[in-house]
């Protein structure tokens, strides 16, 4: 124990019992959240710091308080590698997490009531896509548009355009949170060419694997904007990152600060920095492809099985199960049947989904997270193994015990970085 966890022991027992419970519970458990992961050792040494003592209002070389020495350094570093990461003309890093940064981004160039075309939250969207329940949905006209889940999750690009004509957006939002396919970014761009609207893509998904080339990139596909969290398959700090071309780059970072956000956290931005450092690595390409590798041979195992995926595969690091029609099941008991096999998933709508959001059809897993361990395709074969043999007996206590023995058994293999 490193002598501030052990400040902390000494003086508030209780918090840290739970932060050592949330150790084991990471190292122990198969991870298949698809928006989780686990940082790197470099980036919780910049959480932890004393960055957090600092304000840091504005931006490097004109900030509001003294003492910026430092944070302009960290800050200038991070945009620089974001951009060069990205190919991007520019990058705001501020955002402190993937809600205020998606707001942000509207708020840049829409006043409200502006029209938007974005994906449909039950296709795979995200609530910060104008979903009705959002904020952002009662101040901005999101017009949504579907995919065709038994066509491979195809979008008919002819059908968005038309709906252009009719609805004349200002912008032309394509990004998901439940979407197991790539996107075909200049499809998009010709759309919102032809009505004059802006295009925004939010990557928060596949940031990571946009990063490595593994996936296509909206910057190259001159994209005006393009946001991604940084804790997903970018594996870095729980924040947001803002790309845009550099003529939108005063609009861009006016919305942020003073527009919606005060102080940046500066102990996030440094980490953020650390992990932009590391993406540009050739071993991240690498983790980037085997998590892609890892999700085809578990999605390839679980149809084997006779399973449902929506869109029928992935080709990026995550899938979704119909858990109704594959095991009778809905998904809130699904992802309780998979966590007492130590899997954690999570439940999910799925494409016009007649069940309610907290009781859903679906079930979405994802890669990321125990391909940073080290699991490889063989183990995929394994979990999926699992799962199904869980989820086709959910009632049947004695051979759900023994698959969480093997499930430990395995994760055992792997250490967690950071944890040890
Ligand atoms: N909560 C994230 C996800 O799971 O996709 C995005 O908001």
């Amino acid at each position: 124990m490193d002598s501030h966890r052990q400040a902390l022991a000494a003086y508030d027992p209780k918090i840290e019992r739970a932060i050592a419970g949330e150790e084991r519970r990471q190292v122990d458990g198969v991870e298949m959240i698809p928006s989780e992961n686990y940082t790197y050792p470099e980036v919780l040494a910049c959480l932890g710091s004393v960055l957090t003592n600092k304000y840091a209002e504005g931006y490097p070389g004109r900030r509001y308080y003294g003492g910026q020495e430092f944070t302009d350094e960290i800050e200038r570093t991070a945009r620089q590698r974001a951009t060069k990461l990205f190919g991007a003309e520019h990058a705001n890093v501020q955002p402190l997490s993937g809600s205020p940064m998606n707001q942000a981004a509207y708020f840049a160039f829409l006043s409200p009531g502006d029209t938007v075309l974005a994906m449909d939250l039950s296709h795979g969207g995200h609530l910060t896509h104008g979903a009705p329940v959002s904020h952002m949905g009662k101040v901005f006209n999101f017009v949504r548009y579907k995919t065709h889940p038994d066509q491979g999750g195809a979008i008919d690009f002819d059908e968005l355009m038309r709906t252009a004509k009719e609805t004349r957006p200002k912008m032309v939002l394509c990004g998901y949170s439940s979407y197991p396919r790539d996107y075909d970014y200049a499809a998009f761009k010709a759309v919102a060419d032809e009505v004059g609207a802006l295009t925004m893509a939010d990557i928060s998904h596949i940031g990571g694997l946009v990063a490595a080339g593994a996936m296509r990139n909206p910057c190259a596909a001159g994209f005006d904007v393009v946001t991604t969290t940084t804790h997903k398959t970018l594996r870095g700090p729980r924040g947001g990152l803002i790309l845009n071309k550099k003529e939108h780059a005063s609009k861009i970072d006016a919305a942020v600060f003073p527009g919606l956000q005060g102080g940046p956290h500066m102990n996030n931005v440094a980490g953020a920095a650390v992990t932009f450092k590391k993406a540009a690595e050739p071993e991240f390409r690498a983790y980037a492809e085997q998590t892609m590798k890892n999700a085809k041979v578990l999605a390839q195992a679980l149809m084997d099985e006779g399973v449902s995926l929506i869109t029928g595969g992935t080709d990026n690091h995550m899938m979704v199960m119909d858990v109704v029609k594959s095991f009778d099941l809905d998904g809130r008991a699904a992802q309780e049947t998979l966590d007492r096999i130590g899997i954690t998933a999570n439940k999910q709508v799925i494409p016009d989904d007649p069940l309610p959001p907290v009781r859903p059809s679906g079930v979405r897993l994802g890669t990321p997270a125990c391909t940073t361990r080290g699991m490889g395709e063989a183990d995929m074969r394994r979990i999926g193994g699992w799962i199904v043999a869980a989820l086709r007996a959910p009632d049947d206590e004695a051979a759900l015990a023994k698959i969480k023995r093997e499930t430990e058994e395995m994760c055992r293999s792997y250490p967690v970085p950071g944890i040890g």
